[in-house]
């Protein structure tokens, strides 16, 4: 039998993305713009990246830290509020500068105190943007009390997206970083105008992962990664081919301390090593030929672009691939995602 060693794909892009900013920024930029094509940055600064004009000025700062020669296009998104102009979001999506709006309900992950409360308040906003056909991105988890952390997901489905969906059916919305079975059936169900992304870590942990023989934080984020028959559905919906889905990392670098720590933060990094780690999981999936749907085909596709036009090529090595496991930032320093297995699958970003 003939193994496949060598791959060659279509520029990958990455349809959910946490940059930070400041010395952060600085310091983790590379890891995706050696990497990507173009990546939906995530508006969740602090303060929230609210309006077209911190837009702008964002999309400058990432520009201005994107080291010479990295050929890469942040696609800027939009933090909705109950406040929201939709005035405001129709011309910036005319002019181009952002992508997506970003949805999320206030409380439900890192710096989401800004999001939505009473989703009657953004009716205006939804309205809109489904007549201009401008995605929503979805943060789907409810955040009340009494729902249990892992039920999360499935009960906004039930509770916030369908009822949003009815009411709103020609609204383009993608399901962010889907960690259960739920939201792969769901995803499924939709129509046209619904997708979802899913992210490197979701593929890869289960929560035996975060909690089994001591407390990894570094395994810690949001949506918290559920039991593992919900990870086989992930690897089944990211491995099918199905134009559903797609990858969106959900990369999101917190220093150290605030990682390790007494209460800390929710948040993987893996901007660094996702393409060995996918090629990984596809590859023992026997789905190697979907790896490129996946990373570079779908996500343009759902978000109305072309696919890059440049290939990179995946590699597979005797020797495992190193990574390093810490990004030294100006900010501090950054752990990286550790899949708990060799990486032998090496990204070769510049063919020749
Ligand atoms: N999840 N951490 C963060 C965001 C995401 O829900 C998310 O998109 C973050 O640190 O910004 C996380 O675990
Ligand atoms: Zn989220
Ligand atoms: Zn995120």
């Amino acid at each position: 039998m003939s193994t496949t060693t060598r791959l060659t794909l279509r520029r990958p892009d990455d349809w959910h993305l946490h940059l930070r900013d400041d010395e952060m920024l600085k310091g983790i930029l590379p890891s995706t713009s050696e990497n990507f094509g173009r990546a939906i940055i995530m508006p969740n600064l602090v303060p929230p990246v609210v309006s077209a004009k911190d837009a702008k000025a964002y999309r400058e700062r990432i520009m201005a830290a994107l080291p010479e020669g990295h050929d890469f296009t942040p696609l800027m998104t939009l933090y909705l509020t109950e406040t929201t102009d939709p005035q405001d979001v129709a011309e910036a999506a005319k002019s181009g500068l952002i992508s997506a709006v970003k949805l999320y309900p206030a409380g439900a992950t890192t710096n989401s105190q800004s999001g939505v409360r009473d989703f009657e308040n953004v009716s205006n906003v939804l309205e809109k943007m489904a007549e201009i056909g401008l995605p929503l991105c979805v943060h789907g988890e409810v955040t009340d009390a009494d729902v249990d952390i892992f039920d999360r997901e499935a009960v906004f489905i039930d509770r916030i997206l369908d009822p949003m969906r009815k009411r709103f059916p020609q609204l383009k919305v993608v399901m962010e970083h889907i960690t259960t079975k739920d939201g792969v059936d769901y995803a499924k169900s939709g129509g046209d105008n619904l997708a979802a992304t899913i992210t490197t870590h979701h593929l890869i942990i289960n929560r035996n992962d975060i909690l089994v023989g001591g407390i990894k934080p570094h395994f810690y984020c949001l949506p918290v990664a559920k039991r593992e028959e919900h990870r086989l559905a992930l690897v089944a919906a990211a491995t099918s081919g199905s134009p559903r889905f797609f990858l969106g990392t959900d990369s999101a670098p917190h220093r150290d301390e605030r990682k390790v720590c007494g209460c800390g933060c929710a948040g993987i990094f893996t901007a660094i090593n996702t393409m060995s780690c996918l090629a990984h999981v596809f590859e023992n999936e026997g789905a190697l030929d979907q790896l490129e749907a996946f990373t570079s085909l779908n996500g343009p596709a759902f978000y109305g672009m072309a696919a890059n036009e440049r290939t990179i090529e995946l590699v597979k090595c005797d020797a495992p691939v190193e990574f390093p496991s810490h990004i030294h930032t100006g900010d501090g320093s950054v752990t990286v995602f550790d899949p708990g297995f060799p990486l032998h699958w090496k990204a070769i970003n510049n063919p020749s």
